[in-house]
């Protein structure tokens, strides 16, 4: 395999200091608290998964988080982000209400989706945050129907459709680059690429690790950066999304990372093969965006060294708290079970 991404992929990279000069401290502890808030919440949710609470299998992103929080910085309400599988920090960095999705993978009424999607069927209508699926790269084309919507009806506003390495490895998502492309339509494209498909490992799926070659197919600018640089991210996305609005057509962003758990629940070590080594994941963690940020703000004399502890003690609280109400609401009622499947019934 052609290694097209050598100074991006480098676990052993030791961790670097962020590009934080031109941004307030007020704004860089926001990113960070919210970044540490998707996490604990990802991990209260492994917790409840391991232990038996929650009954449907969940693909989590810790490890991940920089790349939906820098980029919905830049998004607003009238825009349309698509997911995944792998979809919580997706929603979450757009409306973080971890009591919702908590209550959702519980299966309880009070879920994002009524407590009927569970961790792979996400939905908030009161964010940007149009939906996720399981079907790897289902949503692609929807975005781009987004897009077409939007310029349609003459619209400022972007679709967003969040994919991973593997997803593009889908015919859809080329003919949904190529159809994107020639009707000039706002999508931005945002690919996680963190080097597996369920338990293989790029280089024993494709010729090249560089994912946005297959934008340069279909002539889509496109940008390739580190993922676990939230800084980076930010500052990415807002050049892109910028250019996007004022009627550019389609960008992709290639956003290099690394899952910390396994392709799917709590456990690290379930697809541990030849390529994800113990090793691997031990020096991807060195790399990890809250780590990243966080040792960068307290360079810069932004926060001091217990910062970190004492947000994730104070966030833990309230996530545990949240944790017991979810599991306190009621289920849906068996008739509510025939509503929402092909119209809404509010
Ligand atoms: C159409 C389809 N094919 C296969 C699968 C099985 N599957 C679920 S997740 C996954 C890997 C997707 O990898 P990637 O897009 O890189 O996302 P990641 O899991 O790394 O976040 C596969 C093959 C599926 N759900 N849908
Ligand atoms: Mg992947």
């Amino acid at each position: 395999m052609k290694d097209d991404l050598k100074k991006l992929i480098s676990p052993t990279d030791q961790p670097k200091s962020l590009m934080v000069d031109s941004f307030d401290g007020s704004f860089l502890k926001e990113v960070l608290n919210l970044m540490v808030s998707i996490r604990l919440t990802e991990e209260r949710i492994a917790i409840g998964r391991r232990d038996g609470f929650v009954g449907g299998p969940v693909h989590l992103g810790a490890g991940q988080e920089a790349i939906a929080v820098g980029v919905s910085k830049h998004l607003n309400s009238g825009d349309a982000v698509f997911g995944a599988h792998r979809s919580h920090s997706h929603l979450l960095a757009l409306n973080n209400n971890y009591h919702k999705l908590f209550a959702e993978v519980l299966g309880k009424e009070t879920g994002f989706s009524r407590g009927m999607g569970g961790s792979m069927h996400l939905f908030d209508e009161s964010s940007a945050f149009c939906g996720s699926t399981p079907i790897v790269a289902g949503t692609v084309p929807l975005a781009v129907g987004a897009g077409l919507a939007f310029r349609l009806n003459n619209k400022k506003n972007i679709a967003v459709s969040y994919l991973g390495d593997g997803a593009i490895e889908e015919g859809v998502v080329h003919e949904s680059f190529n159809l994107a492309k020639v009707m000039n339509l706002p999508v931005l494209f945002v690919i996680e690429n963190n080097l597996f498909s369920s338990h293989m490992h790029i280089s024993l799926r494709q010729p090249s690790n560089k994912v946005s070659r297959f934008a340069e197919a279909n002539d889509i600018p496109n940008l390739v950066i580190d993922g676990n640089d939230v800084v980076a991210v930010h500052n990415s996305s807002k050049e892109l999304i910028k250019t996007i609005r004022d009627g550019s057509g389609p960008m992709l962003l290639e956003c290099i990372t690394y899952r910390h758990y396994g392709h799917v629940d709590w456990r690290e070590d379930i697809d541990v093969g030849v390529e994800r080594s113990e090793e691997d994941i031990k020096n991807w963690k060195a790399r990890d965006p809250i780590i990243l940020l966080s040792k960068t703000m307290i360079n810069k004399k932004i926060i001091d060294e217990n910062y970190l502890d004492i947000i994730k003690q104070k966030i833990s609280k309230k996530i545990e708290s949240a944790w017991e109400r979810a599991l306190n609401d009621k289920y849906p009622s068996n008739e509510s079970t025939l509503n929402f499947v092909y119209s809404r019934k509010l």
